[in-house]
């Protein structure tokens, strides 16, 4: 065989790093190595170890290849293999039946970001849109991270972390693991730390983030708000605001100030365990540093109280004027600097404002019927699935299955596995793989627009999102340019409508860089709220929902699944370093290195549980239970149990994974999930075990 040719690629996966890949495809057809590539200076050739070994995923013997049809009771996993024609024809067909019996919007088009490629991710909306569908309300990401970011900030773009690398003298990786989720992340961090930065780690656990860090400030989960409140309190009370920034740049300094003054390190403390000492002197470094920066993560968004914290925390770079200098202020992601019109992928043109829209996260609620959850709107009798997995990734699992398995409920899920989810459904197609087909993909860690090719054929007869979205829109009548063109022009003529370079150019050069220049990446022109100020006090309103019940100010917002007598923990469900949420569960390597689920238990509270290393515990609450083993764990407060990754449901001895102890109650102020934000019990033996 000859050597193989290396070409360029982009890691389509929901990662904030979306690097830059090059492939080594052989002449069999197969890919060899998978590596970061050096034309993306965030990426820098590093990548994430699952990446590099994709061969394993995208030549894995259990892809899907063909279309299946169910034959017998849901669930039994009896399958018989149709052709494309037939299995596109069925789903139509009972699309059409449903919506005639119930109205449209009995049908619910249901995605998430298996692949972030725009086109073949967000095609579904233009289905969704044209035929009236019910509507979606993403919330099992981003919606509370981008809620507390956008609350003070105006818009989803920060300071770039590379220009952090090089210039600040202090980092703070604010409720993430990188070192488990975005690994360009930890490399640049870990650089400026070479070269004499302070790092430090704000998390429940001692991750391998933590690990690496100066100071782990070891909070209690869902208590950030409470902790940037004193630390706040602290940069006014020693002269450590800066008034000059303050007055030009914020809303309401003042105020902010006399209402911090009430939120002593004493008071924080006993919210988030935290000693005084450690808060007050973190509060100092993060005070004499002229160029502070703040690497915000999604992870301590996941609480009912995420987006208030969130905005406290982007609050700590406006009172000292970080944002000022280079290397200071704050990132949470960059997806704000695309300007793309997304009306051909999503069918925008066609949207009706009047079909209800339904919250992602309340899957089950809404498949059981909740009327709540429904609107008051006919029942969903019909789902059609792309790029996500609910049911392992889905809060309140235990109504997500049993809505599955409703007996009137219409499913078609289109996958490269035969997923948990999948294995619920009427019909199954088979999908390519980022490496089977053309998409477009906008960061959010870094600046850099990407296009990538297909460089393979897919197996048997796996097709891409794209040809089944156009596909059934021909057969329930649906019209729209989108359906008659390839990805590749549908990304050609958005880029040209959006005025940035064509699909080839942008191809050819590796992508296109959105960075603006420097007084705009820190604001220096103005935040992007209507009046330019940052603002202390948001207008929650503008997010919809509950905002009245919300603080105007920066708070401690205890709404939190406070643990109580009967359930003394407080449950963290944070991602695994070689999982992406259920993705590669399949694959020999990460499940290798994961081995099996396990909960981190503080070492005291293993003694007091009568536990070591490697027991068996079930861990629950009013919702379900899951049994795992213990592994004790310094450096993580006593009542906090943390269990890593999205096992298959299949891993556990109740059969449901770990979100059936998650709630889908939405966060404040407009939905979000709430993964980490759960109290429950712990019992060996079956005999409840207190603290
Ligand atoms: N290997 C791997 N990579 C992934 C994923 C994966 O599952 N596995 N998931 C991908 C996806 S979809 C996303 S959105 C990103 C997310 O990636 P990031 O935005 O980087 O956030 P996470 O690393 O998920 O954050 C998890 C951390 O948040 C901490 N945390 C939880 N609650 C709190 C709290 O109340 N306060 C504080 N301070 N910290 C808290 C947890 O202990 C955990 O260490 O990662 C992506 N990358
Ligand atoms: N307990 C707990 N639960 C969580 C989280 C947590 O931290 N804790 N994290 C949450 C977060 S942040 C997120 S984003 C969600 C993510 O949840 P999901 O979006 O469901 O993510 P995955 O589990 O990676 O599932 C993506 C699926 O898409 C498929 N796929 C990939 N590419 C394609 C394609 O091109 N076409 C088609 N048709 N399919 C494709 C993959 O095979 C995979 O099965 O999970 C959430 N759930
Ligand atoms: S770090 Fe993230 S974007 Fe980069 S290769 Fe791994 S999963 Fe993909
Ligand atoms: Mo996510």
């Amino acid at each position: 065989m000859s050597p193989p040719t290396t070409l360029p690629s982009v890691c389509p996966h929901d990662c904030t790093s979306t690097c830059a890949l090059e492939v080594e495809v052989l002449d069999n057809g197969r890919i060899g190595k998978v590596r970061g590539s050096q034309r993306n200076a965030y990426t820098a050739g590093v990548i994430c170890e699952k990446v590099a070994r994709y061969a394993e995923r995208q030549h894995h013997p259990e892809r899907l290849q063909h279309p299946l049809m169910r034959t017998g009771p849901k669930g039994s996993q009896q399958w018989k293999r149709i052709t494309w024609e037939e299995a596109l024809d069925r789903t139509a067909d009972q699309l059409l039946q449903k919506a005639a019996q119930h109205g449209s919007e009995t049908v619910w088009p249901y995605f998430y970001a298996g692949t972030m490629g725009l086109v073949q991710r967000d095609g579904i909306q233009r289905l969704r849109h044209t035929m009236k569908y019910s509507r979606w309300h993403a919330t099992i990401c981003v919606a509370l991270s981008d809620t507390g970011w956008m609350a003070g900030i105006g818009s989803k773009r920060g300071v770039d972390l590379l220009e952090a690398a090089e210039h600040a003298d202090l980092i703070v990786i604010w409720g993430g693991n990188p070192v488990n989720t975005q690994v360009n992340v930890i490399q640049h961090a870990m650089a400026a730390k070479k070269r004499g930065a302070r790092l430090v780690v704000v998390d429940p656990y001692r991750t391998g983030t933590a690990e690496k860090a100066d100071l782990h400030l070891a909070v209690r989960p869902g208590t950030d708000g409470a902790l940037a409140c004193a630390i706040m309190h602290v940069l006014f009370a020693e002269g450590f605001a800066d008034w000059d920034y303050l007055r030009r740049y914020t809303d309401c300094p003042d105020e902010l100030a006399a209402h911090v003054s009430t939120r002593p390190p004493a008071w924080a403390s006993a919210i988030t365990g935290l000693s005084e000492d450690t808060i007050i002197s973190f509060a100092r470094e993060y005070g004499r540093a002229r160029a502070s920066f703040i690497r915000c993560h999604h992870g301590f968004s996941r609480s009912r109280n995420g987006a208030a914290n969130m905005h406290a925390v982007t609050c700590l770079p406006a009172v000292t004027g970080a944002w000022q200098h280079r290397g200071g202020g704050a990132v949470y992601g960059h997806a704000g600097l695309l300007p793309l019109n997304r009306g051909l992928i999503e069918g925008l043109d066609q949207l009706d404002p009047n079909t209800r829209v339904l919250d992602q996260s309340r899957l089950g609620a809404i498949l059981m019927g909740d009327a709540d959850a429904l609107q008051g709107g006919p029942p969903v009798t019909a789902l059609l699935i792309q790029n996500t997995n609910p049911a392992v990734v889905c809060p309140d699992l235990h109504r997500v299955r049993a809505g599955l398995l409703r007996d009137d409920l219409f499913t078609c899920v289109h996958e490269q596995f035969m997923t948990e989810t999948a294995a619920l459904a009427d019909i199954v197609l088979p999908a390519t793989t980022f490496l089977e087909h053309d998409d477009f993909y906008s960061a959010s860690g870094h600046t850099v627009f990407q296009v990538a090719k297909k460089l393979v054929e897919p197996p048997g007869e796996a097709r891409e999102n794209h040809f089944v979205i156009c596909e059934l829109a021909r057969r329930l009548g649906a019209s729209h340019p989108g359906f008659e063109m390839t990805a590749w022009d549908i990304m050609d003529q958005s880029l040209r409508q959006s005025g940035l370079w064509d699909a080839q150019t942008n191809y050819e050069r590796g992508g296109q860089d959105l960075a603006a220049p420097f007084d705009r990446m820190h604001f220096l022109d103005g935040f992007d709220t209507p009046d330019r100020k940052f603002h202390f006090k948001p207008d929650w309103s503008r997010f919809g929902g509950r905002a009245a019940e919300m603080p105007a100010l920066p708070d401690h917002f205890d709404v939190i699944d406070n643990a109580t007598d009967d359930k003394p923990y407080r449950l963290v469900t944070a991602p695994a370093r070689t999982f992406l949420n259920s993705t590669f569960t399949e694959t020999p390597g990460s499940l290798k290195r994961e081995r099996r689920p396990t909960a981190l238990l503080h070492p005291d509270d293993c003694t007091a549980l009568k536990v070591s290393e490697g027991d068996r515990v079930s861990v629950g609450n009013e919702r379900g239970s899951v049994t795992v083993h213990v592994q004790p764990k310094t450096g993580q407060q006593r009542g906090v149990v943390v269990i890593e990754g999205l096992w298959p449901n299949r891993a556990f001895d109740t059969g449901l994974g770990i979100n059936a102890l998650t709630s889908a109650e939405p966060g404040w102020p407009n939905g979000g999930a709430v993964f980490h934000d759960t109290a429950v019990w712990i019992r060996v033996n079956t005999e409840a075990v207190s603290l």
